[in-house]
């Protein structure tokens, strides 16, 4: 019996069931940056799939995975954006009310599941490091990524503040891990480069930490009073702003990266044959 009442008491919305009602602006505005979202993302994996031929070989899979990563949250943008709508209904008053269908917040944690290791691997190998230190690097990153985000969630669909505060701070552990380790590794690793490169790569570690570090501030909005349909638009358009930085924004830096190292290792002829020969070197760069 007091179990019940307890379960009833943390689960009240579960992930999120009976939302607040949201004026037409706020309506509006989530659905709008979701929309914006859904182009970014699909507008970018067509550029990075395309863009792998301007690159040396092995910065390529770099530029690939960008692509997969950003096909992958684009996916989820739409199944975001449909569920969106689905749970919030105009009514007679000219507001948006809950529906019946809970809106689905756990498409985002799927998501970055399987996009944040990834994007992590994308940013190990741009920087073309020796196999064994780019293994361990990428093995260490994408256990601490997946625990960040497992233990970010029962936080994420609870409204009680305690429980979000506990899995918020377990899930800070591996996420502080992992920004330690890239702000070092990636810095050792641009000791030997040209100045191009190390600019490229400081402006990736700062775009890094800028985005990343949205993600638990939106987190935390309703930890802060924000409660109610404030909340709901500013964990909705904080999440979707910091994912159009730190996927297809992040891309285009790793871009950038692939293309001033390929024009630094000696350029490529950008002719490349239909088979993907490999290229010639033009001894003239
Ligand atoms: C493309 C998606 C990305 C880069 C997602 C990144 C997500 C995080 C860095 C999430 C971090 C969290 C914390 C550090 C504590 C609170 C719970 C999370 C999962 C929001």
């Amino acid at each position: 019996m007091f179990a019940g009442v307890a379960l009833a008491q943390t689960n009240v919305g579960g992930p999120d069931t009976s939302g607040p009602t949201l004026t037409a602006g706020q309506f509006n505005l989530i659905y709008n940056f979701f929309s914006f979202a859904i182009a970014a993302m699909g507008a970018s994996a067509i550029f990075f799939f395309l863009a792998r031929s301007s690159v040396a070989p092995k910065y390529r899979i770099a530029l690939l995975i960008s692509g997969v990563v950003v096909t992958i949250a684009a996916y989820h943008y739409v199944r975001i954006f449909n569920s969106f709508e689905a749970a919030y209904a105009l009514n007679a008053a000219g507001v948006y009310a809950p529906t019946s269908v809970p809106f689905n917040d756990a498409y985002r944690y799927v998501d970055w599941l399987l996009t944040v290791p990834l994007l992590l691997v994308e940013a190990v190998a741009v920087l073309a490091l020796a196999r064994n230190v780019a293994n361990s690097l990428i093995l260490r990153l994408a256990v601490a990524a997946t625990l960040m985000i497992v233990l970010g969630y029962p936080g994420e669909i609870s409204t009680n503040t305690g429980t979000r505060f506990l899995w918020g701070t377990l899930s800070t552990i591996p996420f502080l891990y992992i920004l330690y380790i890239l702000w070092v590794e990636l810095a050792r690793a641009t000791e030997r480069q040209s100045a191009e490169v190390k600019v490229l790569v400081r402006n990736l570690r700062l775009l890094l930490l800028l985005s990343w570090g949205v993600y638990p501030i939106a987190y935390i909005l309703p930890m802060l009073g924000i409660v109610g349909s404030s909340a709901v638009v500013g964990v909705q358009v904080g999440y979707t702003i910091a994912d159009v930085l730190a996927k297809p924004l992040f891309g285009l830096l790793i871009y950038a990266i692939a293309v001033a190292k390929t024009r630094d290792d000696g350029g490529l002829v950008n002719d490349v044959n239909a088979a993907g020969a490999p290229l010639a070197v033009n001894a003239s760069d």
